[in-house]
This record gives C-alpha cells, structure tokens and sequence, in this order.
C-alpha cells in the first residue's frame, strides 16, 4: 500500500495524505471503537490532569487494547514508520465517535509549561488523525489561524505539529472538529510524544494484575 500525499502546509507541517488504511481497515478500527467500552470524550482542565466532560466536545471515545486487536498493532507501527517517530512515543490509539451536532471547539493539543502532563513522555509534538468514514455533510477539521480545512473521507488522514523549535505551543496548530451536520464522522487519533510515552492499563487489566499478584 502506498501512502500519497494530498497537500502541505509548511507552517504546522500540515500532512494531508491518503493510502495509510484502506477502507476496510477503516471498517475494522470503527469495529474495534464499537466494542471497546466508548466513553463521552474529555478534555483537559488548564494546567492540571483533571479532565473533564463539556459541552465543547461532543463526541465518545474508546482505545481498543492493542492485545485484542491486531489491526491497532499494524496501523501504530504504520504511523511510526510513515514519521519516523519511535512507536513509544504515541499515546494509546484513539476511535472517536461523533453523530449529528458532534464536534470538537478550537483547541489545542500541546500542553503548557508547568503541565503534569508532560511528566509522562514530554509533549504532545504531532498529531496524527485517521478519516474512517466519509461524512455526508460538516465535520470538517478546521485550522483557522491557517486558513486549511480538511473534510473527512475514508482512507485519508492528516499529521501536523502542535509545539515550535522552543518547544513552545505552535500558535497556528489552533484547530477544531466543526459540527456534523448530517450523518456520522469516526476518526482515529494518535497523539506523538517527543519520548517515550507510558500508558495507563485500563481498569480491567488493573483488577487482572493485581489479582494475580495477590
Ligand atoms: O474531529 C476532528 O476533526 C478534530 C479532532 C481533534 O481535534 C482532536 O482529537 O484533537
């Protein structure tokens, strides 16, 4: 499978490409989201690891373990290969769920200095998002400081850097999922770290381990 890439945009480094996933691939990351115990999605309470539900992110969240299904193992080593970051360094892979008036206000993804975030793996440096569906109207992702909107379609996604040389959050990176007018949107998101990222065991590998090592 070839990647191809869509267009560019030099000042976040904005990647628009298709080709990582194909469309079954799409199908099968929307099937692992689907049975992988979703949530309402959070964000992040200023400088703090409190996260919380608000009524700027409408959408449901699942991480389906990459144990159970192969296709999140293939498409994380994929993501690695294709930016030549190390696999440690990304977050959990991601499957958001948005139906009609689901969206995601202007945000962004780095975190600010004094952050406890960036204990675990430093800051989030690039962000990756997988198209799984095509929308049939809105929900497009929109970068405003750069005048770049992408509308989702199967198959395609896009890669851009939130944080500068300094390590300071990038100013243009501001972006937001726009409502879903009509129909669905899913998407996959890996969120790249620049080191090593440990992630936390979900509750039911929690209550394994420690029965075991009762
Ligand atoms: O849904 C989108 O298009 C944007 C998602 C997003 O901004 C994020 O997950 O950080």
């Amino acid at each position: 499978m070839a990647v191809k890439i869509l267009s560019v945009n030099d000042t976040i480094g904005l990647v628009h490409f298709s080709g990582l996933l194909s469309p079954e691939e799409c199908t099968e990351l929307i099937a692992a989201g689907e049975s992988s115990n979703a949530k309402p999605s959070e964000v992040i309470y200023d400088v703090s690891d409190v996260s919380y539900e608000t009524s700027g992110r409408r959408s449901t969240v699942a991480s389906p373990s990459v144990d159970r299904y192969p296709i999140i193992k293939a498409v994380r080593r994929r993501i690695s290969l294709f930016i030549g970051v190390a696999e440690e360094n990304q977050e959990p892979l991601q499957v958001l769920h948005y139906t009609r008036g689901g969206k995601y206000d202007i945000h962004y993804d780095s975190f600010l200095e004094g952050s406890p975030q960036l204990e675990n793996g430093g800051n989030r440096m690039l962000t990756v998002l997988l198209y799984l569906n095509d929308v049939e109207q809105g929900g497009w992702t929109q970068f405003p400081h750069i005048m770049a909107n992408i509308v989702p379609s199967v198959g395609t996604g896009i890669l851009f850097r939130n944080i500068d040389a300094q390590n300071l959050q990038l100013r243009e990176s501001l972006h937001a999922g726009l409502p879903v007018i009509d129909g669905e949107k899913w998407i996959a998101s890996i969120w790249i770290r620049e080191k090593a990222y440990v992630a936390a065991l979900p509750a039911d590998r929690k209550d394994e381990i420690s029965r075991r090592t009762l």
